[in-house]
C-alpha cells in the first residue's frame, strides 16, 4: 500500500483532524512534510471503522464488512462499507456548503445553502439499504476487474434529510424532465480538476419517490466524512452508486444523464444473458436499476462450533431492491430441503428485513447453513452464481455459513 501519496496531498486541517488535535506550529512545517504522527495513516482510526473491516484498496479508499459484522438491525458507521471512486474532499466548510439545482429541465436554476435546505423543507427519516452494484464480484469467473467485494458492500443505515421531490418542486421542473444527475465535491485520482470521479443519477420517477432524500444525517448524527458529509443523495434499493456523496449539484436532465460512469459498461449488464467470458458491445449493455433479491446470515459467524443437542438460532437480513422480500428459507442439506425462517416486515419501504430461524441438527458433524430469499414477484436468489457479466455486477447467490456440531 502506498500511504505516502495519500498523506502528501493533505491539508493542515485534515492532518489535524486525523491526529485529533491541533498542530500548533503547523504553519511552520516544511511544504509536503509528513508529521511523524501521520506516517502510517490508519484507515480504521481515520474513518472510525472496526478493526475487522477489510481494506480492498487505499487509493481510492474501499473497505468492506464481513457478514458477521453486519448483525445490527441498523448499520452503525463502524461496520459500513466505503466505496470511493476518487479522493475524499478536504477542508469542508459546512457553513459555506451549497446545493445547486440546474439542468435543461429546470425553469430557473437555484442554489441553496445547507441551512436553507434544512429550514425550508420538511425532514424525513428512513432506513435505506445501500448495496454496491459490484457486491459479490470476487466470485465471478472469468474474474471481473475492480474491487473484489465478497459479501460486505451492503449497509442499511437510518438516513435523515429533505425530500429531493420537495426541493425540485420549489425550483420548478419542466414536463420534459426524464432524469437527474448528481455532481459532487470529491476529486479525480488523476488530480485533474476538470474530471469528475463519478456523476450518476436516476430516472425522474425514482428521484420523486418519498424515500429519495438529500440527507444531512446518518443514524442521528452528521454523516461521517467517508459517507458523504455534509450532504448526500440517497436512493435506497438501487445500486449505491446512484447515491451521490458530498453532493453539491443536481442537474435535471431532458435525457438520460451522461455523467461519468453512466455510459459504456459502467453499472451495466448485458441486456441478454451471455456465456462467461464473452465480449459484449456497449450497445448491448443495459443500465442497472432496482437491485435483485438477496440475503445475508449475520449470526453466527461462519465456522461456529455448536454443542451437540443444542439448537442454533441464526439471524440476518434480506432485501430486494424496490420490492419486498416475501419469503425467507434455510437449508442444512446443501439445498435438498428448505425450511421457513421467520421474516419481519421492513420498517419502511426500501429498508432491509430481518429474519431468524431456530435450527436443530440431527447429529455431530459438519454442516452448511444456506439462506435463500424470495421477492414479492416470486423471484428467488440463485443457489450458485447468477449470469456472468463483464463488470461483475449483481451477484445475488445464496449466502452460506459453515457450522460444526461437536
Ligand atoms: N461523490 C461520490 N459519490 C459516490 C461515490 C463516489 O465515489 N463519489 N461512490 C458511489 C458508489 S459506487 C457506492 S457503492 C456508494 C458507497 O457508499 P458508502 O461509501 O457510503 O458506503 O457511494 C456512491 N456515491
Ligand atoms: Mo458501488
Amino acid at each position: 500500500m502506498n500511504r505516502r501519496e495519500f498523506t502528501l496531498g493533505m491539508s493542515l486541517a485534515s492532518m489535524a483532524s486525523i491526529l485529533g488535535i491541533e498542530i500548533v506550529y503547523g504553519g511552520l512545517m516544511p511544504e509536503g512534510y509528513r508529521p511523524l504522527g501521520l506516517q502510517d495513516p490508519d484507515p480504521f482510526k481515520m474513518f472510525h471503522k472496526d478493526k475487522e473491516m477489510v481494506v480492498l484498496n487505499d487509493r481510492p479508499w474501499n473497505m468492506e464488512a464481513k457478514a458477521h459484522l453486519l448483525n445490527d438491525r441498523v448499520t452503525p458507521n463502524q461496520y459500513m462499507f466505503i466505496r470511493n471512486n476518487g479522493n475524499i474532499p478536504e477542508g469542508i466548510d459546512v457553513s459555506k456548503w451549497t446545493l445547486t439545482i440546474d439542468g435543461e429541465s429546470v425553469k430557473n436554476k437555484k442554489t441553496y445553502s445547507l441551512s436553507e435546505l434544512k429550514s425550508k423543507f420538511g425532514h424525513h427519516t428512513y432506513q435505506l439499504a445501500l448495496e454496491c452494484g459490484g457486491n459479490g464480484r470476487s466470485e465471478f469467473n472469468p474474474p471481473a476487474k475492480g474491487n473484489q467485494w465478497t459479501v460486505g458492500a451492503i449497509s442499511c443505515a437510518e438516513w435523515t434529510g429533505v425530500r429531493l421531490r420537495d426541493v425540485l418542486e420549489d425550483v420548478g421542473i419542466t414536463s420534459d424532465a426524464v432524469y437527474i444527475g448528481y455532481h459532487a465535491a470529491d476529486t479525480h485520482l488523476s488530480g485533474d480538476p476538470k474530471k469528475e470521479p463519478i456523476s450518476r443519477g436516476v430516472p425522474i420517477a425514482k428521484a420523486l419517490q418519498d424515500e429519495t432524500l438529500l440527507a444531512f444525517a446518518m443514524n442521528g448524527e452528521d454523516i461521517p466524512l467517508a459517507h458523504g458529509h455534509p450532504l448526500r443523495l440517497v436512493c435506497g434499493g438501487w445500486p449505491a452508486s446512484t447515491s451521490g456523496k458530498w453532493l453539491n449539484r443536481i442537474s435535471v436532465r431532458n435525457k438520460e444523464h451522461d455523467g461519468e460512469k453512466m455510459g459504456g459498461s459502467s453499472y451495466r449488464v448485458p441486456c441478454e444473458t451471455v456465456a462467461p467470458g464473452s465480449e459484449v458491445d456497449d450497445a448491448n449493455m443495459c443500465i442497472i436499476e432496482s437491485m435483485p433479491v438477496k440475503s445475508l446470515i449475520t449470526f453466527p459467524k461462519s465456522g461456529a462450533l455448536i454443542k451437540n443437542g443444542k439448537s442454533l438460532t441464526i439471524n440476518g437480513h434480506a432485501w430486494a431492491g424496490e420490492l419486498e422480500v416475501s419469503k425467507m428459507e434455510y437449508s442444512i442439506d446443501f439445498g435438498s430441503t428448505w425450511h421457513q425462517c421467520s421474516l419481519e416486515k421492513p420498517v419502511n419501504r426500501l429498508a432491509w428485513q430481518h429474519f431468524k430461524a431456530s435450527i436443530s441438527f440431527p447429529k455431530k458433524g459438519y454442516y452448511e447453513v444456506w439462506a435463500k430469499a424470495t421477492d414479492s414477484n416470486g423471484k428467488a436468489q440463485p443457489l450458485v452464481l447468477p449470469g456472468w457479466n463483464p463488470k461483475g455486477y449483481l451477484n445475488n447467490a445464496c449466502h452460506r455459513i459453515a457450522v460444526k456440531i461437536v
